[in-house]
């Protein structure tokens, strides 16, 4: 089977990405990425994908991180043909779902960063769902993260199963 690899992967990603299982409960977060940025940037952006296994639907309703003074949960507006964003108050997870932060949809915003993100690190995000409570998330620094937005300009990614 073909799938079977992909099933795998992701399972084995999980683990990585949630070190504490036991506390998420049916809330799990997958792919939690950023992009690098130099020691200048002021602000970041964190994207992820949360799944709910469960049969209630939760809210994701705050965050901190490791590396950022503030966070907060942000959606793309295209206004008038620009890109602006806009906060939101929480991020509904449907029972049996899931919510995708990606760029051009939804981010979590790093407001005020007090590290550097350097391509290959990683710092830490905690995520608060109403339900669910505190679920930690590894948030890999990675050009590579992106490789999902547009594969066209990021060259060498593994996004691709062909
Ligand atoms: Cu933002």
């Amino acid at each position: 089977m073909k799938l079977k690899p992909l099933y795998t992967l992701l399972v084995l990603l999980v683990s990585i990405v949630v070190p504490l299982p036991g506390l998420a409960g049916d809330i799990k977060v997958e792919n939690a990425w950023s992009l690098p940025l130099p020691p200048v940037s002021k602000n970041g952006a964190a994207y992820l994908t949360v799944m709910n296994h469960g049969e209630l639907a939760d809210r994701l309703v705050a965050a901190t991180s490791s590396v950022s003074e503030r966070v907060e949960l942000h959606k793309h507006v295209n206004q008038d043909g620009q890109m602006t964003m806009e906060q939101m108050d929480f991020v509904e997870i449907p029972m049996q779902g899931s919510a995708v932060f990606s760029p051009g949809t939804m981010h979590v915003m790093l407001f005020g960063l007090t590290a550097a993100l350097v391509e290959g690190g990683h710092f830490t995000l905690t995520l608060e769902f109403e339900k669910a409570g505190q679920v930690e998330v590894i948030v890999n620094v990675t050009m590579d993260g992106a490789g999902s937005m547009d594969s066209a300009i990021h060259t060498g990614n593994t996004g691709s199963t062909e």
